[in-house]
């Protein structure tokens, strides 16, 4: 079986980090004595472990070598072909009741679900290595970070790790002794990687995570998904602050003004590309600085909105990514990278659709076949990925150790829509701005399994990763607001529409710059852009939108900013659908916002 390999036995001083920490000692003595592993690998996060595991990865075929002169220090992992993507019909919320959990998550009673998992894991790890990895999330003197443990019998989850949270001695001296404190407890194991025996379950209230089946990285990298987003939501509203699914970025003018913005899209919609861009031409003397791509803990302080991103490197869709598109995740991604799922060429290099230059003659594709540009297949799997240190980042903002993190002054909603959705608008106050969030919708992509291209709501983007009712998380973003007497200005964008042809209008990418200064000066004491109101929030004008040196014609631009009132009334329909579906756990104060939007389109 692909990716499930034999134990290990490293040499002195590798693999002994063990912690003092007894409640970590009893966890992992607990889990040991279920899965039955031949050992017990402590990890320290080390430079020579590190080493150690590649070269053991490399001999049990679960890393395969690339040709070092063209990306040093990177390594391609190809998963089983039945596990690609995050598995949403098999990831559960634990609670004690279905209610906590709510209409948007699958629950499984805690109780039942412990047992079934430790039958599923009963000698799982026989004949094999048990890693125990211990994490940081978000800069290490952080009062927001947190720290998780995770056990796994999978070296590329270690790798993995290693390169998207502070791992080893820093974590275990920020937890320290006290049993007491707070800390995550991720265990994970590849079983046989079947879909059959594949689950993801979260139990909230003990700040727990049992991961079975998988070895695909949105499964089975705990500290991201799991822990950074399900867990986190849980914690965030308990402890009063937000993780939400966004990236971070840091806009500085010519003058040095500067702006951080946070931004909410769905799975595979350009995040990561939204938070490298690269300003046109015209924008010259602007700098956009990447704080997070995935994910921002925010919480309150001083009435205003502070974000830090818990995570340490950039786990990002690979095809499409070229220098045309995203020359900062190019520039990360050449050394130092594990590649997964993506294409071998005969030279030992990467490839996949999308990247620079004319397609290789020949390739082995991502699951170990002879590939040729007359292929039906792609040579690289949709949701192929780049795992890579965000220190590789040539646009990494300098504030992104910074433990109280940046102040935000615009918070993005962002969807992938053919239709009905403009360009850009802003909200008119922050409920209204927590209803355009509630009420997001996105055609699906590869990042999960299921049908691709179909609108489905997206609250957020955190339908997948809220961990617990959604009707609470709600209230929870309405209470937060609360707290804020400087709040974000909030805004919805949608990069995705297209023309009557079925073309895109809008360019995208480092174009976007043009969309997010009209945000920013939005955000501005004085209101540098203006708007007109509109039914649906404060609307550019063409005139508003600085479009000098780009190839657009003014049809494009009224039609990127148009409101289709027939368009509109179906939209506010799917919006009391999509509320009713939810089973009456709506807070009336979102309800009231559809009202009024329905209201406004009859003024
Ligand atoms: C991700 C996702 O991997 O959202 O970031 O699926
Ligand atoms: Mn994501």
């Amino acid at each position: 079986m692909k990716n499930v390999a034999p134990a290990i036995f490293p040499p002195n001083g590798i693999g002994d980090a063990k912690p003092a920490n007894q409640a970590v000692l009893d966890w992992v003595n607990e889990i040991a004595a279920i899965t039955q592993p031949e050992n017990i690998f402590w990890c320290d996060g080390s430079e020579r472990e590190n080493e150690f595991l590649i070269a053991e990865s490399l001999k049990q075929n679960v890393l395969i070598e690339l040709n070092q002169e063209k990306v040093p220090h990177s390594y391609l992992h190809r998963s089983n072909p039945n596990d690609v993507a995050r598995v949403e019909q098999f990831t559960f919320v634990c609670t004690p009741t279905k209610e906590e959990a709510g209409p948007t998550n699958n629950w499984s009673e805690p109780g039942e679900t412990y047992t079934k998992l430790r039958g599923l894991l009963k000698g799982a790890m026989r004949g094999r290595t048990m890693f125990v990895i211990p994490y940081i999330m978000g800069p290490p003197d952080s009062p927001q970070a947190k720290v998780g443990f995770e056990i796994t019998d999978s070296k590329y989850v270690v790798l993995n790790m290693r390169i998207m949270t502070r791992m080893g001695e820093v974590a275990v001296k920020r937890l320290g002794n006290d049993p007491n404190a707070e800390w995550n407890r991720g265990a994970h194991s590849l079983l046989d990687i079947s879909p059959e025996r594949r689950f993801i379950c979260h139990f909230p209230q003990d700040n727990a995570i049992i991961s079975v089946g998988s070895g695909y990285g949105g499964n089975v990298l705990l500290s991201k998904k799991c822990l950074a987003l399900r867990i986190g939501s849980y914690l965030a509203r308990k402890q009063g602050w937000l993780a939400e699914h966004m990236l971070i970025l840091g806009a500085e003018s010519p003058e040095g003004k500067k702006h951080y913005v946070a931004a909410a899209f769905p799975s595979a919609c350009g995040k990561t590309n939204f938070a490298m861009l690269i300003p046109p031409e015209h924008f010259k003397g602007w700098k956009i600085t990447t704080v997070g791509d995935d994910i921002a803990w925010m919480q309150v302080r001083n009435g205003r909105l502070y974000a830090i991103n818990p995570e340490n490197g950039y786990f990002g869709v690979v095809p499409g990514t070229s220098y045309k598109s995203n020359p900062n995740a190019m520039r990360s991604i050449e050394h130092d990278t594990l590649y997964t799922n993506v294409a071998l060429t005969d030279d030992g290099d990467v490839w996949w659709e999308g990247k620079d230059g004319d397609p290789p003659a020949h390739a082995i594709d991502w699951r170990g076949n002879d590939w040729t540009p007359n292929s039906k297949e792609k040579a690289a799997h949709p949701n192929s990925r780049f795992t890579t240190p965000m220190r590789n980042n040539p646009a990494l903002d300098p504030d992104v150790e910074k433990g109280e993190g940046v102040p935000i002054s615009a918070i993005i909603f962002g969807g992938r829509r053919s239709d009905t959705a403009p360009l850009v608008y802003q909200a008119f106050d922050w409920a209204h701005g927590v209803y355009l969030g509630a009420t997001m919708a996105s055609e699906t992509t590869a990042a999960a399994t299921g049908a691709v291209g179909k609108v489905r709501r997206d609250p957020m983007a955190m339908l997948p990763f809220c961990g617990y009712n959604i009707g609470d998380y709600f209230q929870h973003w309405l209470d937060i607001g609360k707290r804020l007497t400087n709040p974000p200005q909030i805004f919805s964008v949608n990069w995705f529409r297209k023309g009557a042809g079925g073309k895109f209008l809008w360019p995208g990418f480092g174009e976007n710059m043009r969309v997010l200064k009209w945000i920013i000066d939005r955000c501005e004491e004085n209101q540098k852009a203006s708007a007109l109101e509109s039914p649906i929030g404060w609307l550019p004008s063409p005139h508003d939108l600085e479009l000098a040196g780009l190839d657009i014609d003014h049809k494009s631009v009224a039609e990127l900013l148009c409101i289709d009132h027939e368009e509109w009334q179906k939209e506010i329909a799917a919006h009391e659908k999509f509320f009713d579906s939810l089973g009456g756990v709506v807070p009336e104060e979102l309800q009231k916002q559809r009202e009024k939007l329905a209201a406004r389109f009859k003024e």
